[in-house]
């Protein structure tokens, strides 16, 4: 028997994978091998079902404190790209959602120069009541951590705060990758590894559940993308508030890192079976569809995804902006159970905090 093989009979045993395991995995097993292993832990944990959500992104703004090299996102102020969206045009554009089932507002942006935590909490008080119905899941750790310290509290405090106004989740933006060296060459400026695990630790302990993401196929190793999974499942046995993990393919259009290429489909296979595998405490795996795009999407499925995101109508730029297929992201709910059903599995819809929506 192979390594590999020997490995892959632990997994199926049940064996949490350590570093070198994970990694020998990673690099050795063929592509089916890890797809049937990813599966089988899928079903396990969330049987034939497959999630979405019926959701919508306020991003607004694009101007940021930080310039990312992987980020085609943010834009200087002036340029003809950036925008800086009044509340009134928030208003706006959360009235425009009424009437659709909305469960969820997800609110990423910039990290925008002059606003603060108070603006914040305002903004999430003002959508609150247009949709009270639909859950806030606000802020990537890096906005909230720089919000609450420019408003000199503590992030227990700050975030006490926005859970106040009305936030009930928190978005897994702004892990990148966790190795301090890597993270140093893509995110120079950018809040540290030790920031987002200290916001999301704090957000556990009040109770309110995080997602947490990998930004991989750039300058980093397998090495580090093991790494990262491995300090995301010592995090969880600690709190267990990750609610979903997200693997984010790196996309090259528009950013100072383009001339790296972007990783095959097969690579984005692998990493979400190894993904399953290796957060065997975290309970779902998602395959954002606005960043791989749908095909790769329904694919994912057959390598232990078990969310695919909402139906987020035309609401992101993040992905558009970085050459993702779909410039005008949208998904109808037909056409999420479709995809689902052509998988083999069963379409739910759910709520932000996986609750199913039964009509
Ligand atoms: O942190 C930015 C990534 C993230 C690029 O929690 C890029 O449900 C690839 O976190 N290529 C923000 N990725 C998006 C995010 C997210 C998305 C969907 C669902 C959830 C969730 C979270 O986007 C950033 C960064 O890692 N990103 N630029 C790029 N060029």
């Amino acid at each position: 028997m192979s390594q590999w093989e020997h490995i892959a009979s632990l997994v199926e045993a049940g064996k949490r994978l350590s570093f070198d395991e994970a990694l020998t995995l990673w690099q050795q097993a063929p592509l089916w091998r890890l797809g049937e292993l990813a599966t089988q832990r899928k079903r396990a944990i969330s049987g034939e079902k497959v999630f979405y959500n019926k959701n919508f992104h306020i991003e607004p703004t694009n101007l940021c404190v930080f310039n990312c090299k992987f980020c085609s996102f943010r834009q200087p102020k002036g340029s003809p790209k950036a925008w800086d969206m009044t509340m009134e045009e928030v208003e706006q554009m959360v009235r425009s959602f009424r009437g659709k089932g909305i469960t969820e507002m997800h609110i990423v942006g910039g990290v925008h120069p002059e606003h603060g935590l108070d603006y914040y909490c305002d903004m999430i008080r003002r959508v609150k009541a247009i949709l009270p119905e639909a859950a806030v899941k606000a802020f990537t750790a890096i906005e909230l951590s720089y919000m609450i310290r420019k408003a000199g509290l503590t992030i227990d405090e700050g975030l006490q705060r926005l859970i106040e106004a009305g936030m009930e989740a928190i978005p897994g933006g702004g892990a990148e990758i966790f190795d301090e060296k890597i993270r140093a060459e893509i995110c120079p400026e950018k809040g540290s590894t030790a920031e987002w695990f200290e916001v999301h630790a704090a957000a556990h302990r009040l109770g309110i559940k995080t997602n947490a993401t990998m930004l991989y196929g750039h300058i980093e190793g397998v090495e580090h993308r093991v790494d990262h999974l491995i300090r995301l499942r010592e995090q969880q046995d600690r709190t267990g508030g990750f609610n979903a993990f997200i693997p984010l393919k790196y996309r090259n259009f528009g950013n100072s890192m383009s001339a790296i290429g972007e990783v095959p489909i097969v690579d984005d296979l692998r990493t979400l079976a190894m993904s399953r595998l290796i957060l065997d405490n975290v309970p779902h795996i998602k395959a954002y569809w606005v960043m791989y795009g749908k095909q790769t999407t329904e694919m994912a499925l057959a390598f232990g995804a078990d969310d695919i995101d909402g139906t987020i109508d035309d609401s992101t730029k993040i992905y558009s902006m970085a050459g993702a297929d779909d410039q005008r992201p949208r998904m109808s709910v037909e056409d999420m159970q479709q995809m689902v059903g052509r998988a083999g599995f069963v379409a739910i819809e759910r709520d932000t905090h996986y609750n199913e929506i039964t009509k």
